[in-house]
């Protein structure tokens, strides 16, 4: 009999007359599918139509779909994959996304300055669903390139003001109590660029500094109290990497004692990746990427702050009068629409879903509005679950488009009633020469011609 899942005789069939070869299927293919994530296609006929009927949605039925189904030879005609065999299982290892995907990736800014560590990579976010970034698209950062550091030899050491100083092996650290949680990582410098009025292409390049994962490590305050840490009395805890750029800095006590920092193995369901830290990275929720130390060898605990240079001389806000501003660490509420979004193309009027994503480094997210004309009329984007703290959060939002110029604007509050401010009110309070902590609304363009553009509105 042979293996129960041999190919039945009956599913082996003849071609018929206009039979379409692999190689003309995947042209037809390519043409509908390889630009799906650049090319916005109007395509409410399949994608939407089992959605409630809004308004948006409604209006848009009035139109034709570009190619009715008896016209089209993707209908009409079965392709190569119906009637062959396809691949066996995947057994050399690690699964890979489709071909047809290739041109998601991550990316330098073509707007830094390129350094020989290449110390910058940007996520697609434009091209993302959902909240969790895939750990293969996860943004880079890098001060001092990265490793792939071997966990047996990789150790842990916590030292201070403890009882008895104590060094943990990975296999120690992963018999302990684990928790996971979804949390973003945002770079300080995300946006950066914007400060000065670049208005860089894209959602990669203006927001993608900014990725979120499913994290599984210990909680730091389990790691400390182990040690027999001193806790009493005001405390600063540092951490330090185990690359060449000595990352050094003091991580927030109140996120050590509630339990929320970890100390992190896991993402996403597998080990961390080389580019992300591992084997150990710090997570240190609601914080700018700097504070969450990757390749993470040791936490002191100490009575007085650090004053590390990456929190003293870097990471420090310019403020109009010339003074900087320290200690600016919690990301806060902030929010971007992704599609449609800088370099996208609409291909013609009607239905379009805008969508984005929106955070906070204080709390959830409770209220996304969206504005389609630069800010004058505001409409309550769906806010898709799960809603969670400290996490990306996914909006969604009905438009009909009616190929007149757009401005699309996103605008997000968190639950301390913080609301993400304009440009103008970002710039009042800090000028215009910083490069940390943009968190300014984000204005795309919809040209007559469906090109977006990044602008800023003054
Ligand atoms: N050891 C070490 N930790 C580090 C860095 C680094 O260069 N070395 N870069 C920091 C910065 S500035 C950021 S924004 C985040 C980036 O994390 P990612 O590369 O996983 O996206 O890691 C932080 N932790
Ligand atoms: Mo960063």
């Amino acid at each position: 009999m042979g293996s129960p899942i041999q190919q039945q005789p009956g599913q082996v069939r003849k071609a018929p007359e206009n039979f379409v070869d692999a190689e003309g299927v995947r042209t037809v293919f390519a043409q509908a599918q390889g630009g799906r994530r650049d090319f916005i296609r109007n395509a409410f006929a399949a994608a939407v139509a089992g959605t409630a009927a809004s308004s948006a949605l409604a209006q848009s039925q009035q139109q034709q779909p570009r190619v009715t189904a008896d016209g089209d030879p993707a209908i009409l005609q079965l392709p190569a994959h119906s009637t062959g065999l396809g691949q066996p299982v995947v057994t050399d290892g690690y699964g890979k996304p489709s071909k047809y995907e290739a041109n998601v990736q991550r990316r330098q800014s073509p707007g830094l300055t390129p350094t020989a560590q290449a110390s910058v990579s940007f996520a697609p976010l434009q091209s993302l669903f959902g909240i969790v970034t895939p750990s293969g698209l996860h943004f880079e950062r890098h001060h001092q390139g990265w490793w792939d550091i071997d966990p047996s030899k990789h150790r842990l050491m916590i030292n201070g003001m403890v009882k008895a100083a104590k060094v943990f092996t990975l296999d120690e650290l992963m018999r302990l109590p684990s928790v996971s949680r979804f949390h973003f990582i945002e770079c300080g410098a995300n946006t950066g660029m914007e400060w000065g009025n670049v208005a860089v292409p894209t959602a990669q390049y203006t927001h993608g500094m900014l990725s979120c994962s499913e994290f599984t490590g210990v909680p730091l305050i389990t790691l400390l109290e182990m040690a027999g840490a001193d806790l009493k009395g005001e405390r600063f805890v540092l951490a330090e990497g185990a690359d060449g750029s000595s990352m050094t800095r003091t991580i927030p006590m109140s996120l050590i004692r509630s339990g929320e920092v970890l100390v992190a193995y896991g993402q996403n369901g597998e080990m961390l990746r080389p580019e992300q830290g591992y084997p150990l990275r710090l997570v240190v929720p609601g914080v700018q990427g700097v504070s969450w130390v990757k390749y993470l060898r040791r936490i002191e605990l100490g009575d007085q702050p650090y004053g590390t240079k990456d929190e003293t001389v870097h990471y420090v806000d310019l403020m109009p009068d010339g003074q900087h501003r320290q200690y600016t660490s919690i990301q806060e509420c902030k929010s971007v629409v992704t599609t449609p979004s800088g370099g996208q193309m609409l291909l013609d009027k009607g239905f379009y879903n805008i969508t984005g994503l929106a955070w906070s480094g204080r709390g959830k997210v409770k209220r996304v509005d969206v504005s389609v004309d630069g800010g004058r009329n505001w409409r309550t984007a769906r806010l898709e679950s799960p809603v969670l703290s400290k996490c990306l959060t996914r909006f969604n939002i009905d438009w009909a488009w009616d190929g007149t110029p757009a401005v699309i604007q996103s605008r997000a509050m968190d639950d301390t009633g913080y609301v993400q401010p304009s440009y103008r009110q970002l710039r009042a309070v800090r000028g215009t020469r910083s490069i940390y902590h943009n968190n300014a609304i984000q204005s795309w363009q919809v040209q007559q011609s469906g090109e977006v553009a990044n602008v800023q509105l003054s």
